[in-house]
């Protein structure tokens, strides 16, 4: 690993903004590509994070500090993942499910999506299925539903109910993820899609709305 990268990691890793930022812009710099700083400094060090805190040696403070340093990184990154001359092609209302705060998986699927030509209509964290419903009455082609923990799963079903319910179902597609959601969960639930990881959502929106 490059010795920038390994600095971005462990940056993440401690909860150190500072060095995060300083390191990204400087690697951003060295003409290290965005997605390569994203992966191996950053997402990497967000697993690391959920192992220690798996084992007792991290915390939820650790975890908040670390989320900090990996969103302030983020954000420097964000211009050179969303590329600036690509045209509307829908609307994604997105949000992670009710219960849930995790947003930093949602967040960059929000910015794939926009870096493939969707306008984003961030809808936040903790998102009550009502307000998803709204999104889809306002206009929204796709529906992305981002889950991070077991017991926030069935939340993901309870949403697309609360659409079906309203009389939406057939007016946007709707996208599911999150680290315990599964391609078979997401069948079994009646979503239109599923995907492991930022880049592949950003696609496979694109693909079920042509
Ligand atoms: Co939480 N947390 N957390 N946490 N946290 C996990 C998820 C956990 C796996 C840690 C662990 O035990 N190893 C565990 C869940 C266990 C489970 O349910 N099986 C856990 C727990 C238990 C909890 C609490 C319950 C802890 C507690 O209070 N005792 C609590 C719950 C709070 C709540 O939500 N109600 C909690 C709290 C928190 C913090 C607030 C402290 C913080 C979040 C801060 C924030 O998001 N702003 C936090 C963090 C940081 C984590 C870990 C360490 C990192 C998550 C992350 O950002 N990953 C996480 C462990 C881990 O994931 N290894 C953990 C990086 C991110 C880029 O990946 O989010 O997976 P991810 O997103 C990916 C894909 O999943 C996918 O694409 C993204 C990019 O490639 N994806 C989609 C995501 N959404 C998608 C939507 C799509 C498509 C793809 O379509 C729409």
């Amino acid at each position: 690993m490059e010795p920038v990268l390994k600095t971005i990691y462990d940056g993440v890793l401690n909860g150190k903004v500072a060095v995060v930022t300083e390191n990204v812009a400087g690697a951003l710099d060295a003409g290290i590509n965005a997605q390569v700083i994203l992966n191996e400094g950053m997402i990497a060090a967000m697993t690391e994070v959920g192992r220690l805190f798996e084992e007792g040696e991290y915390f939820v403070p650790e975890m908040l500090v670390a989320a900090r340093a990996m969103q302030a990184g983020m954000a420097l990154l964000r211009p050179y993942l969303v590329a600036d001359d690509v045209q509307p092609i829908g609307v994604v209302a997105i949000g992670t499910v009710k219960g849930d705060l995790h947003d930093i998986g949602k967040n960059l699927v929000a910015m794939m999506m926009e870096g493939a030509g969707f306008e984003i209509n961030d809808l936040g964290t903790n998102v009550d299925p009502a307000t998803f419903v709204e999104a889809v009455r306002n206009g929204a082609s796709v529906v992305g539903l981002s889950a991070l923990l077991t017991t926030t799963m069935p939340m993901i079903q309870k949403t697309i109910q609360a659409i079906e319910e309203a009389g939406l179902r057939d007016q946007a597609k709707i996208l599911v993820g999150g680290a315990p959601v599964t391609a078979e969960y997401a069948k079994e639930i009646g979503a239109d899609g599923f995907a492991p990881d930022a880049s592949q959502a950003a696609r496979i929106a694109k693909m079920l709305v042509s």
